[in-house]
């Protein structure tokens, strides 16, 4: 696969630098309620945004995953941050978020938000999911952010089917975003699988909702 090139971008009138990066390789996106929205396949760590979505655990004590990559990116600082946290605050819950600074990351701000561990779904997940966006979404506006990336949270090692967790996900998205007071909301999938998955709920879910059909570049 092709990486993205700038000419490519300015083509799709993609105009902002984020979506010029050499550091990904697919991209989908649609523009709904004046709000940017991109399936990025990428390192989110890589991307230069207000803010990074990091998939956490309740203690946030880093871990394995795309906390892990955030954590080895950020550097040592981040542990402390979110030691302090939890230190006054206690454990997350699932669907929970805080924000800390990005310290070596391009973003200059994390939210960590824990997601539901997958039991089957008869336990709350949707639910939790959804909350863990609308949470994220809360914090953008209240620190005026402007870009925020997401991971694709409870995907990995709390084993969420990766289709459902699209549906749960873009829909939040495409629900709530335009009262975040962002202007770009992406979601970092980290390979060419569930890229393709996200893709196939993105289309899907924009045209529940009226808006454009995705483009591809
Ligand atoms: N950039 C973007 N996505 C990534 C990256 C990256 N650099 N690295 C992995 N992913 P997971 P969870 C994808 O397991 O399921 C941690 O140990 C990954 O391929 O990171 O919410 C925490 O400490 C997957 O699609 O998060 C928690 O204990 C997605 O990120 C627990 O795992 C999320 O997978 C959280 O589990």
């Amino acid at each position: 696969m092709q990486c993205v090139t700038r000419e490519t971008c300015l083509k799709k009138k993609v105009l902002s630098d984020l979506y010029c990066s050499e550091a990904y390789k697919t991209m989908t996106g649609i523009t709904y309620r004046n709000i940017h929205y991109h399936l990025i396949q990428g390192d989110i760590t890589t991307a230069g945004v207000d803010v990074v979505v990091n998939a956490a655990n309740a203690q946030l004590a880093g871990g394995g995953g795309v906390d892990g990559a955030i954590h080895r990116a950020s550097g040592p600082k981040l542990l402390q941050a979110g030691r302090k946290i939890v230190q006054k605050h206690g454990l997350l819950l699932p669907g929970q978020a805080v924000i800390t600074p990005g310290f070596n990351l391009k973003a200059p701000y994390v939210i960590h938000t824990v997601g539901p561990v997958w039991r089957g779904g008869t336990h709350g997940e949707a639910k939790q999911l959804a909350s863990c966006y609308r949470s994220c979404l809360d914090l953008a506006k209240t620190y005026r952010l402007k870009s925020i990336a997401f991971s694709a949270i409870s995907c990995g090692v709390f084993g969420y089917p990766k289709d459902a967790a699209a549906a749960v996900s873009l829909a939040e998205l495409l629900k709530r975003g335009a009262d975040s007071g962002l202007s770009s909301i992406s979601v970092y999938l980290f390979s060419a699988s569930i890229f393709t998955i996200w893709a196939t709920q993105f289309a899907q879910q924009a045209h529940k909702v009226g808006a454009e059909v995705p483009y591809q570049l």
